[in-house]
């Protein structure tokens, strides 16, 4: 199984990235894909394209573009729903401690961090930043201890 993690511009600007990329190694998981890119605003649309509409559609839009991001696919099993708990609520200032955005973030606006929220929204959205032969397949050192 796969999902799509973004750190968002805050997150790189914040210089928060290895922390994070760390928790999702720590945890067991493995990733597969990764890339530091500024998006550009015909991907920000298709990626949230769920929000069009929404009032914060058009800030949303502007953040994410706003400057580099990280992108990377994330593999194991049952990926989806352990990052989507790593990552914590989507508002930093109701985000448990100990997740990403309740450690990392007070707010909605910056919340460091997207990750795919179901196996349907991965398979959108990884195509947006990654072509399949950017995902690469490798076997964790650990793999029979997780
Ligand atoms: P999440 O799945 O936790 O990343 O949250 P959503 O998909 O609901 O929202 C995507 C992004 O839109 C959030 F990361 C921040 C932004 N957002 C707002 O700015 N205001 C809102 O009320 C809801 C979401």
């Amino acid at each position: 199984m796969r999902t799509l993690v973004l750190i968002k511009p805050d997150g790189v600007a914040r210089s928060k990235v290895g922390a994070i990329i760390s928790r999702f190694e720590d945890k067991g998981l493995k990733v597969t894909a990764l890339k530091l890119m500024k998006l550009d605003r015909e991907r920000a649309e298709k990626h949230y394209a769920v929000h069009k509409g929404k009032p914060f559609y058009e800030s949303l839009l502007n953040y994410i573009t706003s400057a580099p991001l990280v992108a990377m696919v994330v593999e194991g099993n049952n990926c989806i729903e352990i990052v989507r708990k790593l990552v914590g609520a989507t508002n930093g200032a109701k985000a448990e401690p100990g997740t990403i955005r309740g450690d990392f973030s007070t707010g909605i606006d910056c919340n460091l961090i997207h990750a795919s929220d179901s196996e349907e929204s991965a398979k959108y959205e990884i195509p947006i930043f990654f072509d399949e032969r950017e995902i690469l397949t490798y076997e964790r050192a650990d793999r029979d201890w997780l």
